[in-house]
């Protein structure tokens, strides 16, 4: 589902995007009085989108209801959600399917037997924040709301394959890899088929198999001769197909290594630069339902001005949209929606909500570990991580994601610099550092890269390298000013380019992401003063139209890519 190619060809697979009923449910009355039977009154929406575009629900945090008729031939049917803001509850012709909690994860529910004929899907969204909600509702970003990414509905028939996963380590000299797929199956009962697997050209597997009910299956390790590596600006994918009789799963993967040493980020034994942005998924006429037209000419404004990387501010984006990153050969980091500010120690350390950030970790690694783009790991932004709350929250998400994530970064953003706790608990320090926009000014930032490595050394952590993970200075579109203000387009511009060329000069920095990309609609609500409702830090404007930062960084960019050749 919302990928850049067909994950089925045996599979029969049918869109439910378009057209659905919606209803809001203001009093929250909607389960009790039995919308899932079916709701009266209503009006047509489009999925996917967010409520908030329709003018009379732009503030709407509430209760909705959406239903999908449909057709179907029947069988055991997966109905697959690509993301639904905040919270769902599915029923299908009235029977409950279940509950899923996370704005921007994928999920599935398979429902067996379904008679052939007409149906009705219904989902309860519900977007309201409470203590232990992720994020909480203090945000830097709007509180949006609704089915945010496509519905597929696909019919499963004999052994299927649900998921899988390649995990490879490759050898020293980087030619070969030694590898192993771990497939989850399924049948409605017990029943058993020839699995098949083809790499590239190459079959790795073929093996009748017995399945009952759901199952993960581990291969046989193998190795994997001749690798062509997958890299920046040359990105090697294979195609992986896994089939069986009657069902199929094709996906792609590329084989790369990163690792963090002596200050060092390395990807294929290389030392890499970091030059990135951070990006949220997000347009002011479109909101976190992002189309796929416009993911195009995002990568492409990030490919022109210089990037290597991209951070995925603050939460897991669209599949297709990693999809672009691995076959453009662009760097990303993966995180999870924990934005700190919002999140006092006393409610990090609610055993809930480490609960909900786990799970959206484990969702996280289950959908995008085959794609080699992401070389990070994001665990969370900007929390108190000078806190013990903090301090537990991190080593368990951390050990799960070294063990679980492939070969992977683990890291987090900090903003509490010299009183963080946890920097044991990240493969390379990454800070969110302000200076000139929140306090201080231009002339603070050598003083304090210069006392924090030193700080870093004294840890006896002076192997990790540094990144700076958001820097940066609001500039609204068109405002200038000869004297450098702040708020003008010369000042962000002189502040990125500054900052840009001193991580460039100090070994110890392996890069950085400027925040951020572009203007971002930002929630006034929550108490975050933003001039025009924007967080203004963008090198564009929200509809992609560059300031000078961007022309500023650009330059920067190009001429440290070329030193590098
Ligand atoms: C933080 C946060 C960002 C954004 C930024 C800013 O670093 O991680 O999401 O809010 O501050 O613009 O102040």
């Amino acid at each position: 589902m919302g990928r850049l190619f067909e994950e089925h060809i045996k599979r029969k697979v049918k869109s439910l995007d378009g057209a659905w009923k919606f209803r809001t449910d203001e009093a929250d009355c909607g389960k009790e009085e039995k919308w899932y039977l079916g709701f009266t009154g209503g009006e047509t929406v489009i999925v996917p989108s967010v409520w908030n575009l329709q003018s009379k629900l732009i503030t709407y945090e509430g209760v909705a209801w959406y239903e999908k008729t449909f057709y179907s031939e029947g069988g055991d049917l997966r109905m697959c959600f690509g993301a639904v803001m905040t919270e769902a509850d599915v029923w299908l012709d009235g029977e409950y399917l279940g509950n899923h909690y996370g704005g921007f994860s994928q999920f599935e529910f398979i429902v067996p037997g379904v008679a052939s004929g007409m149906h009705h899907l219904t989902v309860r969204v519900d977007n309201r924040f409470d203590e232990q909600s992720i994020p909480q509702a203090r945000l830097d970003w709007y509180h949006y709301g609704g089915i945010i990414r496509s519905v597929t509905m696909e019919t499963l028939e004999g052994v299927c394959i649900l998921n899988h996963r390649l995990e490879y380590t490759l050898a020293e000299d980087l030619k070969s890899a030694r590898c192993k797929f771990v497939v989850d199956l399924y049948h409605h009962e017990k029943g058993s088929a020839k699995l098949q697997i083809l790499l590239g050209d190459q079959q790795i597997y073929s093996e009748e198999i017995a399945v009952e009910g759901t199952q993960t299956l581990e291969l046989p390790e193998f190795t994997l001769e001749d690798v062509k590596l997958w890299d920046v600006g040359k990105p090697n994918l294979y195609p992986i197909s896994i089939f069986t009789d009657t069902d199929d799963l094709q996906d792609r993967v590329g084989f790369r290594k990163i690792a963090a040493e002596h200050e060092k980020i390395l990807l294929n034994g290389r030392q890499l630069e970091i030059r990135g942005v951070n990006r949220h998924e997000e347009h002011p006429d479109f909101g976190f339902a992002f189309p796929m037209g416009l993911m195009k000419k995002d990568i492409e404004l990030v490919l022109q001005m210089g990037c290597n990387a991209i951070r995925g501010s603050h939460y897991p984006n669209s599949r297709e949209f990693v999809d672009f990153l691995d076959e453009r050969g662009i760097l990303f980091w993966s995180e999870i929606p924990i934005w700190g500010v919002g999140f006092p120690e006393r409610v990090i350390g609610d055993p809930v909500v480490v609960e909900r950030g786990m799970n959206m970790h484990r969702e996280m690694v289950k959908y995008y570990y085959n794609h080699p783009c992401i070389i990070m790991w994001g665990m969370h932004n900007e929390t108190p991580s000078h806190s013990q709350e903090v301090y537990r929250m991190s080593e368990k998400y951390y050990h799960f994601l070294k063990e679980n994530g492939g070969n992977r970064l683990v890291v987090y953003a900090s903003n509490v610099n010299v009183k963080d706790i946890c920097f044991e608990f990240t493969d390379v320090i990454c800070l969110n550092e302000y200076w000139g926009w929140y306090g201080g000014d231009l002339n603070c930032w050598k003083p304090f890269l210069d006392k924090f490595i030193e700080h870093r050394n004294q840890l006896g952590l002076g192997e990790k390298p540094i990144i700076f993970s958001e820097f940066g200075a609001a500039a609204v579109y068109g405002t200038h000013d000869d004297e450098e203000i702040v708020w003008s387009e010369e000042y962000q511009a002189r502040l990125i380019s500054l900052c840009l060329r001193l991580f460039h000069e100090t070994p110890s920095v392996a890069g950085s992401f400027i925040w951020q990309f572009c203007d971002l609609r930002t929630c006034l609500e929550a108490g975050i003063n933003r001039a025009r409702g924007f967080n203004n830090k963008g090198l564009l404007n929200e509809y992609r139209k560059p300031k000078m930062a961007y022309h500023a960084a650009k330059k920067l960019y190009w001429e440290f890519a070329e030193e590098e050749q």
